[in-house]
């Protein structure tokens, strides 16, 4: 049986004081821990940030991937063992940046992976230039100029494609986020946890304080959608949390009976030998 700590390393993270980050490590643990998920039965694929470090805190088989390209290498591992349980970790930059197609294609494939998406408005790493999901007017030190560009809502564009599971959560609220991981991970197909992060150093305007007056919990879940994308949107200064839109959707190694009756890693793993395509290496 997983406690919290099993999933620690012999390392403490090395966020600023107060990052969201925190609060997302510790929802995670415990997300974790209440599925009765050991550190050896599931899968992380990390981006490249402030948030992909948590591939040093958090013990479990994990693939730190290159800049925006967490989700590819997720869906790879899902597809070659289905039965795996598969977490992407990656900021707002990361994944709506450079990695945005993979987002947009895993979604509308419906990849049974879960994505924790680590949302502050910013490139917290290389301190704190405006991300795809920056508001207009946000100005920052290496950005003085007013952003004009229109931010990129993670939620509506996942539910525009109708992946299977798409809420929202808020790194303040730890006990909160646990529950929408934990849920997430037992949703069959792509489930994203778009979470509210402060980045305290570098987005300080976005404080704990401006999320708590604004977050809502959503009314109800909704199949449909077009309610599903409104209940997604920003509108007067609220912002709704909680599993927006969620449907039943086959994931997508589900449709292919190949993958299933004969579990790639199971079928391969054992058979293979390349030791004559290394050996072309040498
Ligand atoms: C291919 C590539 N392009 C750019 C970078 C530089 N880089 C490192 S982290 C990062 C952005 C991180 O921002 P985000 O994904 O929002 O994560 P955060 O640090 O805020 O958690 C960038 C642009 C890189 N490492 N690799
Ligand atoms: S720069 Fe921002 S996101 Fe990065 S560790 Fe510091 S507070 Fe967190």
């Amino acid at each position: 049986m997983p406690s919290l700590n099993s999933f620690n390393t012999s390392i403490f993270p090395t966020w600023c004081p107060g990052c969201g980050d925190f609060g997302i490590w510790g929802a995670l643990k415990q997300a974790l821990e209440s599925l009765k998920i050991n550190p050896d039965q599931a899968a992380f694929f990390f981006g490249v940030g402030c948030s992909g470090n948590i591939s040093s805190f958090i013990r479990g088989y994990g693939f730190h991937s290159l800049h925006g390209r967490s989700i590819a290498n997720a869906a790879g591992a899902k597809l070659a063992n289905y039965k795996l349980p598969v977490i992407v970790i990656a900021g707002d930059g990361d994944m709506l940046g450079e990695g945005l197609s993979h987002f947009i294609h895993a979604a509308r494939a419906n990849h049974d992976i879960t994505i924790i998406l680590h949302n502050n408005g910013v490139f917290g790493l290389t301190t704190g230039q405006s991300s795809p999901t920056a508001e207009i007017g946000f100005k920052s030190k290496p950005m003085p100029w007013e952003t004009t560009d229109e931010p990129i809502n993670p939620c509506a564009l996942a539910i525009m494609q109708q992946a299977g599971f798409v809420s929202r959560g808020f790194a303040g609220d730890q006990e909160g986020l646990s529950n929408l991981i934990n849920q997430a991970i037992n949703h069959s197909g792509f489930s994203l946890v778009d979470v509210l992060q402060p980045c305290v150093t570098f987005n300080p305007d976005k404080s704990y304080i401006w999320y708590r007056q604004r977050i809502k919990s959503v009314e109800s879940v909704t199949s449909d959608v077009l309610t599903g994308i409104k209940n997604s949107l920003w509108i007067d200064e609220r912002i709704s949390t909680g599993i927006i839109y969620q449907n039943s959707r086959p994931a997508f190694h589900s449709n292919y009976p190949q993958l299933v009756k004969d579990n790639l890693l199971d079928t391969t793993g054992k058979k293979r030998d390349i030791s004559k395509l290394l050996n072309g290496f040498k």
